[in-house]
């Protein structure tokens, strides 16, 4: 009985998976792509400058949130960027500070991204990041995907970061959907059980295989790459 009754629900109109926001750094782009400039400037210290600038840059965006003292995420990037050449006492020029943070702005999309996002093409297709208005307009732009999506979305407009709900909160309002209606697609794990915490159907790419973070949830669903994403939303379970 109870298979019944999920596979009803799952099946039912109110539960199906209208559109797709995806996640943009780590997940349509690969922020590792800045790897082989931090190399070329920073010899022998590139994976050391690009990994702490990662996970620096993430970890500002929490603090503020929690601080109650949102930058954009251009700021908090290029504070990072600052820290980490600090920690590994590597001396940052003004050039070398522009010629890394333009980067981002050229960051190279996963192999798989534009056909997978074309198979995917029937459903809206948003964006949704931390990443300031400017920073996600230039990266689509140069990566050539801006016809891909409908909307692309900051969390600038509400001035707090992912996984705040409140972030969250903002894809609803601009889609004007049901958050079960609303499959959110991001490769990193804490976004991705931010989005599953906050009420989206959530798919959880997971390309380095990397472990999932306790939390206690679980997302809907993982997948290797994009390329796993069509023939799965075509399966009963989430009925497009
Ligand atoms: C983003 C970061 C979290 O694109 O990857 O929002």
């Amino acid at each position: 009985l109870s298979e019944t009754v999920s596979r009803e629900q799952g099946s039912s109109p109110k539960h199906q998976i209208k559109a797709l926001a995806f996640d943009a750094y780590g997940t349509l782009f690969d922020v590792a792509s800045v790897l082989s400039l931090c190399e070329e400037l920073f010899p022998g210290k590139g994976s050391a400058v690009s990994q702490m600038w990662r996970a620096k840059q993430l970890e500002y965006s929490w603090l503020r949130s929690l601080m109650g003292r949102y930058e954009n995420f251009s700021h908090v990037t290029e504070s990072a960027l600052v820290f980490s050449c600090n920690a590994l006492q590597l001396s940052l020029s003004g050039r070398v500070r522009a010629r890394l943070m333009d980067a981002y702005l050229h960051l190279t999309p996963f192999a798989e991204v534009p056909e997978a996002l074309k198979a995917l093409s029937s459903l809206k297709l948003a964006i949704f990041s931390n990443g300031s208005p400017q920073m996600l307009e230039a990266v689509v732009k140069n990566a050539g995907l801006t016809n891909a999506f409908t909307d692309i979305i900051s969390v600038d407009s509400v001035k707090i970061f992912k996984p705040s709900p409140l972030a969250y909160e903002l894809v609803v309002k601009t889609l004007g959907l049901e958050k079960s209606s609303v499959g959110f697609v991001s490769s990193n794990s804490w976004d991705a059980l931010g989005g599953k915490s906050f009420g989206f159907r959530t798919f959880w790419i997971n390309r380095a295989a990397a472990p999932l973070d306790e939390l206690g949830f679980q997302p809907d669903a993982k997948l290797k790459t994009l390329a796993e994403l069509p023939s799965l939303l075509k399966s009963q379970q989430f009925s497009v």
